[in-house]
């Protein structure tokens, strides 16, 4: 491929977005706020979760969060490896590659966090299997949710039955809020750490605001290329059930 053709391929890619945080931070909320503002751009994305995102991927998260067995760290980390190979190779791939942008809640970032830090298998682990097993794709913007983890589980109380995760330490949730913390100071550029103990209109307001200068950045004042017409969002998941309790 020549130069100019790489460059006109890169104009033409989608755009891949990653929301990020521990438990109870409001994901929910703000992945409907993203997906809104960028159909305000006429941006119409498509909108998936991990693990899950695919046939298997969905079982798979069912074997991930399902509470009553055991699994050791590394089972858990290859599990979710597994199931973000095939998002990743039959549904993120295509879609950024045929123009469509792409709202995940939650990518590698999370096993980072979870599976580095939480189940101490730290970072270069959980980096060179998904290497080794060929998944190298990088968010082009990933936005953390961070708040204490207490304040943030308390928000979880009205919920149903903790999931397997959610049943872990106060430790274990420092841990992960450390190696999330730790990734977006490495990378400056493509995570950007908002405050989420804020109303949740206040940080609404600031994960437009990020997103603006993205849509700046990238777009420029041009239109998005490839996007699909206003109207229904394909999604891979419904936006409501995104964070269901059902695992
Ligand atoms: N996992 C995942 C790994 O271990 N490794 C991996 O690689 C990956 C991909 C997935 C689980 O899998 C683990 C991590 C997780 O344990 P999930 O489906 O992503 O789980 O679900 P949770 O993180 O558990 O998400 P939740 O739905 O539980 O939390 P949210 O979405 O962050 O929180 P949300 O929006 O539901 O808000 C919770 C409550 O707080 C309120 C909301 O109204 C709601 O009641 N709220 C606010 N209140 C006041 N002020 C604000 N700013 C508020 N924002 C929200």
């Amino acid at each position: 491929m020549t130069t100019a053709t790489a460059a006109e391929a890169n104009l033409m890619r989608g755009r891949f977005i990653t929301l990020e945080g521990l438990e109870g931070v409001g994901k929910t909320s703000n992945l409907e706020t993203i997906v809104s503002h960028l159909q305000d751009h006429g941006i119409d994305p498509l909108v998936t979760r991990e693990p899950g995102g695919t046939e298997i991927g969905e079982a798979l998260r069912k074997v991930v969060l399902g509470s009553g067995h055991q699994m050791s760290a590394m089972t858990e980390l290859m599990v979710i490896a597994a199931a973000r190979l095939e998002h990743v190779n039959t549904v993120i791939e295509p879609a950024l590659a045929a123009g469509r942008w792409v709202v995940s809640d939650r990518y590698l970032d999370a096993s980072l966090a979870y599976q580095g830090g939480g189940r101490e298998l730290g970072a270069e682990q959980v980096l060179s299997l998904h290497q080794y097993i060929g998944v190298t794709l990088q968010p082009d913007l990933t936005l953390l949710l961070d708040m204490s983890v207490e304040a943030g589980l308390e928000r979880m109380h009205t919920r149903g039955e903790p999931d397997r995760i959610e049943q872990e330490s106060l430790a274990f949730f420092e841990r992960a809020r450390a190696a999330y913390l730790a990734q977006a100071q490495a990378e400056p550029l493509r995570m950007t750490v908002i405050n989420a103990a804020y109303p949740l209109i206040a940080v609404q307001v600031a994960v437009k605001d990020r997103l603006d200068d993205g849509l700046q950045e990238w777009l420029g004042d041009r239109p998005a290329i490839g996007v699909a017409p206003m109207g229904s969002i394909e999604s891979n998941v419904e936006l409501g059930e995104c964070h269901g309790r059902s695992t």
